[in-house]
């Protein structure tokens, strides 16, 4: 391999020049330092690798994004032919290329018919970021121009950036630098541990209501859209209940918001459909995404535009003000659209819909339905959350639920396998091309590290 780097160093070196170079994300940089980094050298399939030999099974897709797992080759020769023919070029200047063109016929075909056109960004938080200009752009196309507002949800989360991170509800983020104007935000959908008394469908339509609500105080000429995620990725991995997305899409018809679904996570076949939207049976306005369009190989994202919207923009519209150097790169482009092509002919979503996923998801209530740390299991597809608790009639959380299953991901780690936690729950969501056999080896390496957390617990 001609890599451009020496070949291993010792890993005390790796982290000794990381610490002295990098801030790494969420976490106190200090502390990392003095703990020194994991090193990651090689990835096959569902596995990496360290620096010091140790196999991990990734529970978690890297970032939730490996779709199609690590090594592809396909994948790898899609890079290198587009770089051999055409490295870079741009949308600008009045151009094009073949890569982008094709990838999002592509990307169409497999995408209800109500949407037409996309943005390409390089990531999810920009497609965010486009997202709300975009918005605004359609309304004032529409000449409502006062329609500025976007309605998010506390812990939510559409990335880091800035405009990304005011729309998401981690207030830990705002703190870190603000929030902008015109963004408001309602409560999660999060029953387990905000429901109460309430049945989860009385309380999904109570936190759906919660939208109505914001709009009329904000004057529905003022809102522009609302945006959330068809499930709670990094807030949690939290489903909403059943009743919550069809009274939010009716609430966002009858108040004229658009209704803008962050599919970063949930699309490209996380849940067994093409996207989690579809899984929850309902119909947004945009989809912004990410991640899985190029399992993680390149960065690029994009912001879909329902048929609606892109009509409006294009023929009312005039200039649209906006382009990003490496909107529909066509390196990344070429390598989204082999793994699209992979997903679709190799019927990966399809066998995570029919085998790989209910298998999981058995499996799963099998190993810890009984299991005295965990209150509920939330899954769909190739994702699922187990929820710590102490009280399993009352759904009393440990007040240090967090330092738990932080505990029981370093487990997790010695056991070799990763999984993530949040507050107090651990998250797994591997590769779409994962075995049964690894599915096994997933479960039960998980199930190790959760008994060793229940021992801390006082639960075994
Ligand atoms: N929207 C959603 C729903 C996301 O989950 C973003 C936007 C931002 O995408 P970029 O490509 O800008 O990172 C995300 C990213 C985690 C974790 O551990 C989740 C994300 C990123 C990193 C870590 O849960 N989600």
């Amino acid at each position: 391999m001609n890599l451009p780097f020496e070949p291993q160093r010792q890993t005390q070196d790796y982290q000794a020049s990381d610490a002295a170079h990098h801030i790494h994300a969420f976490v106190d940089q200090k502390a990392l330092n003095a703990e020194g980094p994991r090193v990651m050298v090689r990835g096959e399939g569902l596995y990496l690798w360290d620096s010091e030999g140790k196999r991990y099974l990734d529970g978690m897709s890297g970032l939730w994004c490996t779709q199609l797992g690590y090594g592809r080759k396909d994948l790898t020769a899609a890079a290198a032919a587009q770089m051999d023919q055409l490295a870079y070029y741009n949308m600008f200047f009045h151009t094009t290329h073949p890569a982008v063109i094709e990838l999002s016929e592509l990307l169409f075909s497999l995408l209800p018919g109500h949407y037409s056109h996309v943005i390409y960004t390089n990531s999810g938080s920009e497609a965010n970021e486009v997202l709300i200009r975009t918005v605004r752009r359609y309304w004032q196309v529409l000449g409502k121009p006062q329609k500025t507002i976007m309605i998010g949800r506390w812990n939510g989360y559409h990335g880091s950036t800035l405009a990304a991170s005011a729309l998401g509800g981690m207030k830990f983020m705002h703190e870190m630098g603000g929030l902008i104007p015109d963004v408001a935000h309602i409560d999660e959908p999060y029953w387990y541990a905000q429901g109460g008394d309430l049945t989860p469908a009385e309380f999904g339509r109570r936190c759906a209501l919660q939208l109505e609500e914001k709009i009329l105080e904000l004057g529905a000429q003022n809102v522009a859209g609302f945006i959330a995620e068809p499930f709670q990725g990094a807030g949690g991995m939290i489903f909403p209940p059943e009743s919550y997305w069809p009274e939010i899409q009716r609430i966002c018809r009858q108040y004229d918001v658009l209704l803008c679904a962050d599919e970063v996570i949930g699309g490209f076949g996380r849940t067994g459909e093409w996207f989690a939207h579809q899984y929850f049976g309902f119909e947004p306005d945009t989809l912004s995404i990410a991640k899985g369009l190029t399992s993680g190989y390149l960065p690029m994202g994009g912001l879909v535009l329902s048929k609606r919207m892109a009509e409006a923009l294009v023929e009312r519209g005039g200039v649209f003000a906006h382009g990003l150097t490496y909107s529909g790169h066509p390196v990344a482009a070429a390598v989204a659209l082999a793994n699209l092509k992979a997903l679709r002919d190799e019927g990966i979503v399809r066998q995570v819909k029919d085998d790989t996923g209910p298998y999981l998801q058995k499996l799963l209530h099998e190993v810890f339905g009984n299991h005295p740390l965990i209150g509920e299991i939330q899954g769909i597809g190739l994702l699922a959350a187990l929820q710590f608790v102490e009280d399993k009639g009352t759904r009393k959380r440990f007040a240090n639920e967090n330092d738990l299953a932080w505990q029981c991901r370093t487990f997790g780690f010695e056991e070799g396998v990763i999984i993530r936690s949040t507050l107090g729950r651990m998250i797994m969501a591997p590769a779409l091309v994962a075995s049964r056999a690894e599915l096994d080896e997933l479960v039960d390496k998980t199930r190790i590290a959760v008994d060793r957390t229940a021992r801390i617990a006082g639960k075994l």
